[in-house]
């Protein structure tokens, strides 16, 4: 018998929540992720699935503004997923945070779509604020939002970007890392996805990254680090960067997060091999009965 899956409509509301809430939500979006690589037959399982407690709080937590209803709003903060194969796990947010139907993510890397298997303008999907998938191209996208909205438009938007940690070997990101400093951007949140793997291995058998907090520091970052599965401190983490706002401490924040490839699916978890394989029929199955 061929698995059978249905997405729902169920949205959640942006706003502030307990942890068993935040679970709940990661709950329904690591589903999502198997359900939509299912269903595409290619695509990026791990990753998405390492990311789905961060963007649980980073969406539904009250971290950023937006606006489902109106998602060119003014006052919004932007998110940009540079390592923009991650795709799923933004997909799976936007949808259920009611920007787009949920049903449509069923649709992801089919043709027409506009779920592609990178983030793209042209399809004008709402939620998406640029076309990502080239690693180290994002953050420096990044970036430049944050100089125009500090010093170009003087407004007290955010931004928030999103790298791999195989990404940080892109030499570009490093060029982001000395303008952020150098332009003082306290407006711009960067979330790095430190799983330590990659597309062919550990990150730190391809190419060391390390020490990748000190490195940060020496750039001129405000380094968090933290447990990446861990509520209290991603909450916090976000915290810490509002005030660092807030306060105008005249530093980019950067929050290094400590994740598990594929987490909570027992055959994907911290698997290399699952950076860019979706699961079969029979994989689906077992990692939905895994995440219930
Ligand atoms: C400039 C560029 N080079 C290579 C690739 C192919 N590629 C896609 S993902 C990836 C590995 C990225 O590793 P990481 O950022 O750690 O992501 P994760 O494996 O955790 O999903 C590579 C090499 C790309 N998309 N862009």
């Amino acid at each position: 018998m061929t698995l059978e899956v249905e997405f729902g409509s169920k949205t959640y509301e942006n706003k502030q929540r307990q942890k068993t809430d935040f679970a709940e939500i990661a709950l329904e979006l690591r589903r999502d992720v198997i359900k939509m690589l299912y269903l595409a037959k290619s695509g990026h399982s791990g990753g998405p699935l390492g990311l789905a407690d961060i963007f649980s709080v980073l969406f539904f937590g009250e971290v950023m503004k937006y606006k489902p209803e109106n998602p060119m709003w003014e006052e919004r903060d932007r998110f940009i997923l540079s390592a923009g194969h991650l795709a799923p796990i933004l997909y799976s947010s936007l949808a259920r945070a009611g920007f787009f139907p949920v049903e449509e993510l069923k649709t992801l890397r089919k043709y027409g779509s506009r779920l592609q298997g990178h983030p793209a303008l042209d399809v004008n999907l709402p939620g998406i604020e640029t076309a990502a998938g080239s690693l180290g191209q994002g953050i420096s996208i990044a970036v430049g939002m944050a100089m125009s909205d500090k010093y170009l438009d003087k407004n007290q938007r955010r931004v928030f970007c999103l790298t791999g940690d195989g990404e940080m070997q892109e030499g570009s990101v490093w060029e982001a890392a000395m303008s952020a400093s150098n332009f003082k951007l306290d407006n711009l949140c960067w979330i790095l996805d430190n799983n330590d793997c990659q597309i062919d291995g550990r990150v730190k058998d391809v190419m060391s990254i390390y020490p990748i907090d000190e490195k940060f520091k020496a750039f001129g970052f405000e380094v968090i680090n933290i447990d990446g599965h861990n509520f209290e401190e991603i909450i916090n983490a976000f915290k810490t960067f509002e005030n660092n706002h807030k306060n105008k401490i005249q530093k980019p924040t950067v929050i290094i997060a400590k994740t598990f490839m594929g987490k909570s699916v027992s055959f994907m978890q911290d698997n290399y091999n699952w950076h860019g394989n979706p699961p079969n029929e029979e994989q689906a199955k077992k990692a939905l009965e895994e995440l219930v």
